[in-house]
């Protein structure tokens, strides 16, 4: 027998690799594709065991040639997502404006499929850049699928779908260099900004607090374009959909944005699985705006532009129902990367509107989906599929047909059943889906309209809506921006316009990057100023309670185990988790002996990924900490990031160390561990200007 051959009865692989394997049952047995049982995985088949792989070898030729082509495109735009099952049900029926039953049917739980995105990086980016965030709804309902295809930004960057092939193009990696990859800051985005004013009014949102959210959770969602409900009597209500975190609005630091990136890359994937694995199941309230066309028609600014919102304030938000997410995906590639998202799949009931930014994503996506997805029969994939209801049509064949349509009717109209043959499926007059006969005037034109002339006036509203602390950050954030701009020209175009949203902004950011203020732009329109509309601030509006966050107690030998158990109930009590932070992933040795298992190494969890921390030592551990770099980042950054420190008197030295000052937020745990919660709950937001310069 040759060398290192296998003789009859051995284990499947040689002394040098043997692997430990569970004998396989008729059940459970290893098949090709075709199901041909495989006897050995380890070993390719050889021309003598040294010798050359045989190309008979059909086994490994499947294998290799499957996993050759395991990757789909990416999408072009929202690479990057994120997704969770769960249902919608209704609290208040909209019978009188709608005939769709999803939102007439009270009680009624609908299932679907949601998927959070980032929007300019690829799929393998991070989570925290500074972007906008897709939010996309997938509902199952039984009048078909109904897509309400999102962001977690009211407005959009342009008016008209023709130029949405030119602001992706401007915010991806440059074109010649591939870089900078899921960053807004770079010479192109903002040379196309200079150059559309129309822009302004997100650009406002997306370099405001809610560009870096710290949850997926934790984000509002916004359908953006302006649809109609359709009543049984065939009459239209302009309708804008919301929804709203249970979690609040609630973001992170910019600095503590771009550490998490390095420290976990996968901040909100990991969290929205995690929370849902463990039960604590994320949801909103689902609300609409509704007007009348006389009501639409009396707004300052037009309804069917996508770049304007209607404040909260002059038309209250009606919630009428709510969206729990509470199971993850089997299989990230069969649902999360293969789900497709259409703002054409819509029910009886609801219509669009003629919204130029909506009417060219009608053709888009669709579109996308067949060179992504690769072919026509994309909705027969299990999670695309019209789950809610049977679909049936006279559609046939195209790659990856699925289906296995019986009898030869295949056209329409046909007398088959005449003869006793399955004629197929019939159109329903009544119950079908309808387009409100919205009269359709004047000639055919290439124009903006008039009424979208007005790029200033809601950029305007937003920034003065704000918090000064919100204010603060957002000019940091454009000036952080521009910073990056090597062409100087695209800085000042940039500042001439923002001086028409505020001048003091305008000069804000234009003292932060030690430039001149140009003169403003021509505005065209001149802005108006609108009144405040405090619904678009988030600062002032963190719940007040744990739930949904996460405190990190960072431990050493020595550390006093009554005080960790302190917080830890404080904590849990008050609806948080507790995540245990030790130098060795084998835990510590606590006063008196008891063990404390530890659920992160210190270097591998610093304290951005947290809301709070403790900081729990004894002399000795704070000792040895002092000397670890990453100890004194720990306690640096939750301060820097405006974060409760709990700390034992023993763990003032290393509070010290990384120059913590007392204040409101820095709390004493030997002698209230309950006290730490009030801090824990918010951001100390009057530490901020200690620690870092704002524009
Ligand atoms: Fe879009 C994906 C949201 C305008 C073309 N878009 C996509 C996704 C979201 C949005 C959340 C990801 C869906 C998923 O998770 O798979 N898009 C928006 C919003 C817009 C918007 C809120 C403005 C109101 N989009 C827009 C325009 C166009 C597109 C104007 C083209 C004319 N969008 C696409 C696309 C994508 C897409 C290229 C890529 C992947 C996909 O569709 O399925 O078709």
């Amino acid at each position: 027998m040759a060398k290192n051959a296998k003789p009859a009865g051995a284990p499947i692989i040689g002394k040098a690799g043997e692997v430990h394997q569970t004998a396989s049952t008729p059940e459970t047995r290893l098949t090709t594709n075709h199901g041909t049982p495989i006897s050995d995985n380890q070993n390719s088949l050889k021309a003598g065991p040294r010798g050359s792989t045989l190309l008979e070898d059909f086994i490994l030729r499947e294998k290799i040639q499957h996993f050759d082509h395991e990757r789909i495109p990416e999408r072009i735009v929202h690479a990057r997502g994120s997704a969770a099952h769960g249902f919608f049900e209704l609290t208040d029926s909209l019978s009188e404006f709608t005939t769709a039953k999803i939102l007439t049917e009270v009680g009624k739980k609908t299932e679907l499929f949601t998927r959070f995105s980032t929007v300019a990086g690829g799929a393998g980016s991070v989570d925290t850049p500074r972007d906008v965030r897709g939010f996309a709804v997938k509902f199952y309902t039984t009048q078909g699928n109904w897509d309400l295809v999102g962001n977690n930004i009211p407005v959009f960057f342009i008016q008209d779908a023709i130029k949405f092939p030119d602001l992706i193009h401007s915010v991806k990696m440059e074109a010649d260099k591939g870089y900078p990859q899921a960053a807004s800051a770079h010479d192109t985005f903002w040379d196309f900004i200079g150059l559309m004013p129309e822009s302004m009014h997100m650009v406002m949102w997306a370099m405001s607090d809610r560009g870096i959210p710290r949850s997926l959770r934790m984000m509002e969602g916004f359908g953006v374009n302006t649809f109609r409900l359709i009543n049984a009597e065939g009459q239209a209500t302009l309708v804008k959909f919301h929804w709203r975190p249970k979690l609040g609005t609630q973001s992170t630091c910019w600095d503590e944005a771009v550490k998490i990136a390095g420290a976990d890359p996968d901040y909100h994937r990991r969290d929205l699985y995690e929370a849902i694995d463990q039960g604590d199941f994320p949801e909103w309230e689902f609300g609409v705006q509704l007007f009348t066309q006389d009501q639409a028609d009396a707004l300052p600014f037009d309804i069917l532009d996508a770049t304007k919102l209607v404040p909260e304030e002059d038309y209250p938000i009606r919630v009428i129902g709510r969206m729990v997410l509470d199971r993850n995906p089997d299989n990230f590639f069969a649902e999360t990367e293969q789900v497709a998202f259409l703002p054409t799949n819509i029910v009886p009931g609801i219509d669009f509107s003629e919204d130029p930014l909506l009417q060219g994503r009608l053709f888009s996506y669709q579109d996308t989906q067949l060179s992504r997805l690769g072919t026509v029969n994309f909705h027969q994939i299990p999670i695309n599929q019209a789950k809610g209801c049977p679909f049936r049509n006279f559609q046939r064949d195209g790659h990856m047909q699925m289906a296995v349509p019986k009898g030869r009717a295949n056209y329409e109209p046909n007398s088959l059943s005449e003869a006793g043959e399955d004629g197929g499926p019939r159109e329903d007059p009544k119950g079908g889906f309808r387009t409100a006969p919205i009269p359709v005037e004047r000639e055919k034109v290439r124009l903006r309209a008039e009424s979208f002339a007005d790029h200033y006036s809601q950029a305007r509203l937003f920034f003065r809506s704000q918090t000064e602390i919100e204010q603060a950050h957002l000019a940091s954030a454009i000036v952080f921006e521009l910073s990056k701009v090597s062409l100087a020209h695209v800085r000042e175009r940039v500042l001439a316009n923002l001086q028409n949203v505020d001048e003091t902004l305008a000069q804000r950011v234009a003292d932060g990057l030690n430039l001149p203020l140009p003169k403003a732009s021509d505005p065209g329109v001149a802005p108006i100023d609108l009144d405040a509309s405090p619904s678009l601030r988030i600062v002032g509006k963190y719940p007040d309670t744990l739930k949904g966050r996460k405190v990190a107690i960072l431990v050493a030998d020595g550390s006093d185990g009554a005080v960790v158990d302190a917080v830890k109930a404080a904590v849990e009590g008050d609806g948080g988790s507790v995540f245990i932070v030790a130098p060795k992933i084998g835990g510590a040795k606590l006063k008196g002996g008891k063990a404390l298992a530890a659920d992160g190494q210190l270097a591998g969890s610093p304290s951005v990924l947290f809301d709070a921390v403790a900081i729990v030592l004894s002399d000795d551990g704070c000792a040895q900490l002092l000397k670890e770099g990453a100890a004194v980042d720990f306690a640096k950054d939750a301060f820097g990031h405006l974060k409760a420190v709990g700390h034992t008197p023993e763990a003032q030295p290393l509070l010290d160390k990384a120059g913590i000052e007392p204040d409101a937020g820095v709390i004493d745990l030997s002698k209230n561990a309950e006290a730490f919660l009030v801090p824990a709950r918010t951001r100390q937001w009057d530490r901020e200007p200690k620690v870092r310069m704002l524009a």
